[in-house]
């Protein structure tokens, strides 16, 4: 083997190990643990989530087919009936009238027939006039082939789509055409081009190591024809899992656009999910409907170092179009980052995440995500500081709440950039790096300053979220660097041999594109027991970070603002919220 194909195999193998986003290829079978069930009773409440969607007990993995049905919400997601970790996978199905409160209902798709008797993988909704919604799914059959299938609701009157169907014509899409059968999956939601009258859609895959999202074409639906090129691929990149593929508007700030808009002032966005790292990317570009080709801008690289939707525990995302509200919803999943037997012994594995919504910035060059504004119907008691100066050093407690189940929103002004560190090129891809270099306690020039969320009140325990501000030797102009820190969330350990024993307490980070003309900076945190989803400078960039305190829990937790760099830096507002737990949150799903 040459030299540089030796290091390359070297590096993936490094990869596969250290870098997959602490999950442990969780398709991977823990036969002996997949059907260990756990009695409601015995659910650990320890570290569950009060507002985030989760079922009561057992395994969830990624949203599927999000959708807006005769005024109701659907999510359908990755579920294991039976157990807290990966297997007997089914799509489990929960319905809602305000994206906060949530209704089980029976899973909507489960291995039943011939072309998805061993698995009913992830898919997508697409509403098709006439039709109604029609769920596009992967289907793993017997010798283990991954196909594409579809499944329609049995009563389209029904507004909460109890029933679906699996018609025998199916699979619509086989990889009979020189794609690769275990690595072919994840059907995006269909758009509809009037020019031609065709529909379109994909399905992600690779090739050796190059990350394909293949495309394909219907009149009717039903009878599907590969395209001649992918829409897109990039070399060693790995399997695209759960590709999403939506436009965004150039020109209106509040609204987002359906699958199908083909008119003016757009642009494309490209999604996928890395199954390689654990981590997501995307890119924008131009979709030329009538050459069918998507090109990406290049301003960002299309690799893994590309814009992320999320820089933390972030996986196998999925938008859907609001019509009612004319807006582009994003779901995505956070996994568990302690481990597989913690899983098991607290009984439940998995939560999605707030929906976001997304818009391209003013840039044009990155998206912008916020939580539903649905989510603030939830805030319960509020505190606030205004204009607090914090010299070097000094840290101050945000009284009055309860700060395990918090939405908290910071505005920071930094001041004058004069002392701020020099940024180094070499960590221009690197914000993690840097994060790991420069942590919360590293002293520096404008910076580090944020919030610490989760903490004990002697900092025994804690997860800081914070800006460092460096400035670029060239440009004079400044380089923001965003981290969530869960090294020191828990005293529980973070060695051992085996990955499954180890909980995982990484550091997340971003480098976040703002000028800090007015010196100003926010920073907005959801926090919930056990996950803290932040969002820099009013969402350019967003990171969560899943941790599991040991003293930091329930009313013992508390949060403060810092600042450790030597200029002062003062909180111009900050707001708190206690945030209430909603009334019904999937309680009796199977
Ligand atoms: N999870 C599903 C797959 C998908 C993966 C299986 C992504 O369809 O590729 O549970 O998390």
């Amino acid at each position: 083997m040459s030299a540089p194909k030796f290091g390359y195999v070297l590096l993936l193998i490094v990869l596969i190990n250290i870098s997959n986003n602490g999950v442990d290829a969780f398709h991977k079978v823990f036969k002996k643990l997949q059907s260990k069930s756990t009695l409601l009773e015995s659910v650990s409440p320890l570290h569950r989530t009060a507002y985030h969607f989760q079922p009561p007990r057992h395994w969830i993995n990624d949203p599927n087919a999000p959708m807006l049905y005769k005024g109701v919400y659907h999510l359908f997601y990755q579920y294991n009936p039976k157990g807290a970790v990966w297997g007997n996978i089914v799509w489990a199905h929960s319905v809602s009238k305000d994206l906060i409160n949530w209704e089980a209902l029976e899973p909507a798709i489960y291995p039943s027939k011939w072309f998805d008797i061993n698995g009913t993988w992830s898919g997508s909704a697409t509403h098709v006039p006439g039709k109604g919604p029609v769920i596009l799914y992967t289907g793993i059959t017997e010798n283990q082939t991954q196909i594409q299938n579809y499944a329609i609701p049995q009563d389209l009157s029904d507004p909460y789509l109890k029933t679906w169907i699996k018609p025998d014509d199916n699979p619509i899409v086989k990889p009979d055409n020189g794609e690769n059968g275990s690595a072919f999956r994840d059907p995006t939601t269909a758009w509809f081009n009037k020019k031609d009258g065709y529909w379109r859609m994909l399905v992600g895959s690779k090739r050796k190591n190059r990350g394909i999202a293949y495309m394909y074409k219907s009149r009717d639906f039903k009878k599907w024809v590969k395209s001649k090129r992918p829409i897109h691929s990039r070399k060693k990149t790995g399997m695209w899992e759960c590709p999403d593929f939506f436009p965004v508007s150039v020109t209106d700030k509040k609204n987002g656009l359906d699958f199908s808009y083909d008119g003016p002032n757009a642009k494309h966005v490209l999604k996928v999910s890395l199954d390689l790292t654990r981590y997501e990317y995307y890119t924008l570009g131009t979709y030329d409907t009538k050459k069918d080709r998507y090109r990406p801008d290049g301003y960002t690289p299309d690799d893994w170092d590309g814009l992320r939707f999320d820089y933390g525990n972030y996986y196998a995302s999925k938008t859907f179009f609001d019509d009612k509200t004319n807006r582009r919803i994003l779901w995505g999943w956070a996994n568990e980052s302690d481990t597989v037997q913690d899983d098991t012994v607290k009984g439940w594995a998995g939560i999605q995440l707030i929906p976001r919504t997304i818009l391209l910035d003013s840039s044009g060059k990155q998206l912008v995500f916020w939580p539903i504004e649905e989510i603030e119907s939830l805030r319960g008691k509020n505190v606030q500081m205004t204009n607090q100066k914090m010299e070097m050093g000094q840290r101050f407690e945000v009284q009055g709440i309860t700060p395990a189940q918090v939405d908290v929103d910071v505005t920071f002004n930094v001041g004058s950039l004069e002392k701020a560190e020099k940024f180094d090129e070499s960590f221009a891809t690197k914000p993690l790096e840097l994060c790991n270099l420069k942590g919360s306690n590293v002293n520096g020039g404008v910076g580090p300053f944020g919030l610490i969320t989760l903490a004990t009140s002697d900092l025994e325990e804690y997860t800081p979220v914070f800006f460092r501000v460096f400035k670029d030797a060239a440009s004079n102009k400044p380089k923001v660097l965003m981290c969530s820190d869960a090294k020191p969330s828990s005293l529980k350990k973070d060695t051992g041999t085996d990955a499954k024993e180890r909980m995982y307490k990484p550091s997340f980070a971003g480098f976040v594109d703002v000028g800090l003309l007015d010196g100003k900076i926010s920073l907005r945190s959801l926090i919930d027991h056990s996950v803290v989803e932040s969002f820099g400078a009013k969402g350019k960039t967003v990171i969560t970070s899943r941790v599991y305190p040991t003293k930091a829990v329930g009313e013992k937790a508390h949060l403060f603002v810092f600042n450790n760099g030597s200029q002062p830096v003062t909180v111009e507002s900050l707001n708190a919220w206690n945030m209430q737990k909603p009334l019904k949150m999937n309680q009796g799903a199977k």
